[in-house]
């Protein structure tokens, strides 16, 4: 492949609701564009972007993926991303890294959930993106309806730069409204033949023609100076201006497209390279000793280049994708800034989906790939010493849903962290954690498909088999009532060396989240002081198993008041267990009760949605703390015991057509209301038999 410069590339992630044609319309590009020469499908399992067996098995894609594509002497940095909210940690990686966005919608459905929280990630990154109303084929598909979601979900006005030409099977091409031509396309996805505008269509392009210069002058101030004197403004000054406006956000113009019959496709590749804005006009944020800075991507620069996904392969192992932001990264040895660590780059390419383009150097504002980084992670910043540059990591969206991992076969435990630890390392959304009070392995992340996913591919990349099962509730154990005076002795007398130990304590409940303390209390020598941290110990073994259900026993104090001590029988051992006696005899009369994690949670809805969710939180026994007005949606903030969460993520997801989405954090621990109490008892007694 040439070697393309900085100005004459453009990053584009394309991002959508699930299923809506992403990978379709990328593969259309490049097939339009000429980087193949066969036409792959979705359904056929053999398009670029959807190459990982995973994604042609489920027909559906997983991870961000970049594909290239030539057009017009620009280079085309296409990121496709996964549409299911399961994986939108990806999306997250691509909009973090590129110039510009395609929303995709349906043209019949419109905006749906998934668009609605793609849109929210394309605002937080200030990408400037277009909507594409794909599957304009389709025979309800009608550009101002599915527009007009736009409006009303997305609170945007989405401007036509183009007209769809015919409805349903008879979609045959665009009216360009920048050049007032027609554009129609041949059966095979490729011939376009430029003609008048049917005459159907010729009052609406002229409307529609008037909106698009009437917003690109209104994007700059010399051209609307123009505007109001002349009345008109050239091609060339209405493209000037549609790209700053797109660029400052104020402009998100609408293209038409059948990204399976090639309709329309050759308008997008148009407009990406001449209304969206090269990694030139975009100087970043970066940090270089600690100092905020900003760079600019000038090939002759400091190296800045940042790794936004890491994938795993067992045989070749680790492969870093990356993309330059500042300078040029070919074979050299280069700093891992985010690390502190030195790598070797051994060799560079460009990738076209799951294949390597050789390539000498990745320069600025391109992107690359680079196998075999010894200490490097996604998010990490390489640069070289004498610039330590770094840039800021992704954010990524925080697991939600949580399931207990358990190797299929017994003794495979070691192959299975393996397995998950490589996983995590390549989505960073997938969280390995080992929680000591219930002494599960948890796997965590953003949905049930997520965890299903990570098992199937622990499997096949990995041979590791395993299992999820909902995790257990670490709940714990506490007192209610202060119990004075204890008093237990331990004695043995069986053959030889005798036991004896006498203790007397006071319980007392703390405060929540005090955990444990020990006190001693003892005046003179009533047990000597050698043995009195033997009773703390005693206790601290008898708490690990609580009083009601073998959960530990936090938020108490013991007082050691008293006790005795004999000549010749005492010894560490004897007031260890009578300070494990005491413990369970005090626990007994403290008013002993189960406490529970309580989570705190965010929850966002639309506003005609908030009245099930609260309904449903009520019924999980959450209480609504509050809630706050964010542009047509609800955050309603709650805290509900963790018990009732383990299946929200679904419900959530069928309750509000996938629109609602929610955080979740442990608060505090709480007491369990009386009922629940009785169940857990009654669970675990069943469980041990
Ligand atoms: N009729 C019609 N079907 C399309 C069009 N584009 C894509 N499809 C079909 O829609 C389905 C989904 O297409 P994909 O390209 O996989 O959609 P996606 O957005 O990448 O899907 P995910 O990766 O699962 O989010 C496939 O069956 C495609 O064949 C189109 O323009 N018209
Ligand atoms: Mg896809």
């Amino acid at each position: 492949m040439k070697q393309y410069q900085t100005d004459a590339i453009r990053n584009i992630a394309a991002v959508a609701h699930a299923d809506v044609g992403k990978t379709s319309l990328i593969e259309a590009m490049l097939y339009h564009a000429g980087a193949i020469h066969k036409m792959g499908s979705v359904n056929e399992g053999d398009t670029v972007s959807d190459y990982d067996p995973d994604e042609v098995e489920r027909k559906t894609t997983l991870a961000v993926t970049p594909c290239v594509a030539e057009w017009k002497d620009h280079k085309l940095n296409l990121l496709d991303t996964p549409g299911y909210e399961d994986f939108y940690g990806e999306v997250e990686s691509a909009l973090r890294v590129v110039e510009g966005a395609l929303v995709l919608i349906d043209g019949e459905r419109g905006v749906e959930g998934g668009t609605e929280k793609v849109w929210a990630l394309v605002k937080k990154y200030e990408t400037p993106c277009a909507i594409v109303v794909n599957r304009m084929d389709g025979e309800q598909a009608e550009s101002q309806k599915a527009l007009a979601t736009v409006e009303e979900i997305l609170e945007t006005t989405a401007l036509p730069l183009n007209l769809p030409i015919g409805g349903g099977q008879a979609f045959e091409g665009v009216v360009d409204l920048l050049t007032m031509r027609a554009l129609t396309y041949g059966a095979d996805g490729k011939t376009v033949t430029e003609g008048d505008i049917p005459d159907d269509l010729a009052g609406l392009a002229e409307e529609a023609r008037e909106a698009l210069v009437e917003a690109a002058a209104e994007s700059d101030e010399e051209l609307l100076d123009k505007y109001f004197e002349d009345g008109e403004l050239s091609d060339a000054e209405v493209a000037r201006g549609l790209k700053t406006g797109i660029r400052e956000g104020l402009i998100v113009p609408a293209l038409h497209v059948a990204a399976e019959k090639g309709v329309g496709v050759s308008a997008v590749l148009d407009f990406i390279t001449a209304c969206l804005p090269s990694p030139a006009d975009v100087p970043v944020k970066a940090a270089v000793n600690g100092e905020e800075t900003e760079i600019e991507a000038d090939a002759d620069g400091p190296l800045a280049a940042f790794v936004y996904k890491t994938i795993f392969d067992p045989y070749a192992g680790r492969l870093s994708l990356f993309r330059v932001y500042s300078g040029s990264l070919g074979v050299e040895n280069v700093q891992n800034t985010t690390r502190a660590a030195s790598e070797r780059v051994g060799k560079v390419a460009h990738r076209q989906g799951g294949q390597d383009v050789d390539a000498s150097v990745i320069v600025a504002g391109d992107f690359g790939a680079v196998a075999k980084l010894a200490d490097t992670a996604t998010g990490d910043t390489l640069a070289r010493a004498e610039a330590p540059i770094h840039l800021p990591p992704v954010e990524f969206p925080r697991p939600a849903y949580s399931r207990a991992v358990f190797p299929e076969r017994e003794g495979d435990d070691d192959r299975l962290s393996t397995a998950l630890s490589r996983l995590a390392e390549e989505d960073p959304t997938l969280h390995v954690t080992r929680n000591n009070e219930t002494d599960q392995t948890l796997l965590e992340g953003l949905g049930d498909q997520h965890l299903t996913m990570a098992l199937a591919k622990a499997k096949r990349k990995f041979n590791a088999n395993a299992r999820l099962d909902l995790p257990k509730i670490a709940y714990r154990e506490t007192i209610t009532k202060t119990v004075k005076e204890v008093d237990y002795t331990h004695r043995k007398q069986t053959g030889g060396a005798g036991q004896y130990a006498k203790v007397v304590i006071t319980m007392e409940p703390t405060a929540r989240g005090d955990g444990y303390e020990f006190v001693d209390k003892i005046f003179g020598g009533a047990i000597d002081q050698q043995f009195r941290p033997s009773v703390d110990k005693g206790v601290k073994q008898a708490m690990a198993e609580g009083v009601i259900a073998g959960y530990p026993m936090v938020d108490f104090r013991v007082t050691l008041v008293d006790g005795k001590t004999h000549p010749v029988d005492s010894k560490d051992i004897a007031f260890q267990t009578a300070g494990r006696g005491a413990f369970r005899e005090a626990a007994a009369k403290a008013g002993a009760v189960l406490l529970e994690p309580i989570m705190s949670v965010n929850i966002l809805v639309p506003e005609e949605m908030m009245g099930d969710v609260i309904g449903d939180m009520n019924g999980r026994r959450g209480r609504v703390m509050g809630m706050e007005q964010v542009g047509r949606r609800q955050v309603i903030q709650a805290t509900v015991p963790l018990a009732e969460m383990s299946r929200y993520q679904t419900d959530l997801k069928s309750m509000t057509s996938a629109r609602g989405s929610y955080t979740m954090e442990l608060s505090h621990y709480e007491a369990v209301p009386g009922d629940v109490q009785e169940k857990i008892v009654a669970m675990n007694e069943a469980e041990e038999e």
